[in-house]
């Protein structure tokens, strides 16, 4: 099928003072981001839930498939079954399924097996991938660079979301197969990971990490 082509909606005429300006304070309010892992109960709106999901949806997918879905769960007896169902399988893993390396490597993040913020936090939302879709009449059509849409898409979410200013955390228990079957998804969808969202309870503390430096991360050729 040939492109249909539209008009690129304008982008706004600013000076290279304004966009650096800008570029530099949305660099500020992102880097203010951390993974909470203490949340406070209170509820979020849903219409912030909502927006937030509008923007991951806005990301870039492989062949404009966005492969992606999004299951807000709010419900304290879903939360409960994520929750206990999480917390048998973390347990296995820090008892000994994960190589003794990688515990290491998490120490620093003072993580367990207990995850008491998949029910104390107002709201979980479950990423799936959606590793083939369908068309109209019911045949599978192949998605493409799945890993990478979802993970832009899960981007944007993280930034809308803090954007807003709410916490959150992304949570992988692994595997995390229990999700489909908890939530009920269909079996082209895999989930990705938990998006945790709430306010942080006043008592939070968080890991003393830092992020590496721009010349740590970027070359310039
Ligand atoms: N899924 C486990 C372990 C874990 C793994 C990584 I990589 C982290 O960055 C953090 C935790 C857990 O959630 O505790």
């Amino acid at each position: 099928m040939p492109p249909v082509l539209v008009p690129l909606p304008s982008y706004p005429n600013l000076t290279d003072a304004e966009r650096i300006a800008r570029a530099e304070a949305f660099r500020d309010a992102i880097r203010s981001r951390r993974t909470v892992r203490d949340f406070a109960p209170a509820p979020v709106p849903m219409a912030a839930v909502r927006a937030a999901i509008e923007s991951a949806g806005s990301a870039p997918s492989g062949a404009n498939r966005q492969p992606w879905h999004f299951v807000v769960v709010t419900d304290a007896q879903t939360k409960r079954a994520i929750r206990e169902a999480a917390e048998e399988e973390e347990r296995a893993f820090y008892a000994g399924r994960a190589p003794k390396e990688w515990l290491e490597a998490l120490e620093p993040l003072g993580t367990d097996w207990r995850k008491p913020f998949l029910e104390t936090a107002p709201v979980l939302i479950v990423v799936f991938q959606e590793l083939w879709g369908r068309v109209p009449s019911g045949g599978r059509v192949k998605n493409y660079y799945v890993t990478e849409s979802v993970g832009i898409a899960t981007g944007l979410l993280l930034a809308g979301l803090h954007h807003a200013g709410f916490a959150t955390l992304t949570h992988t228990p692994s595997p995390m197969s229990f999700l489909r079957d908890i939530l009920k998804r269909p079996p082209n969808e895999k989930a990705a990971m938990i998006v945790v969202v709430g306010r942080a309870a006043l008592d939070a503390r968080v890991p003393a990490i830092a992020k590496k430096p721009l010349d740590a991360i970027a070359s310039f050729i």
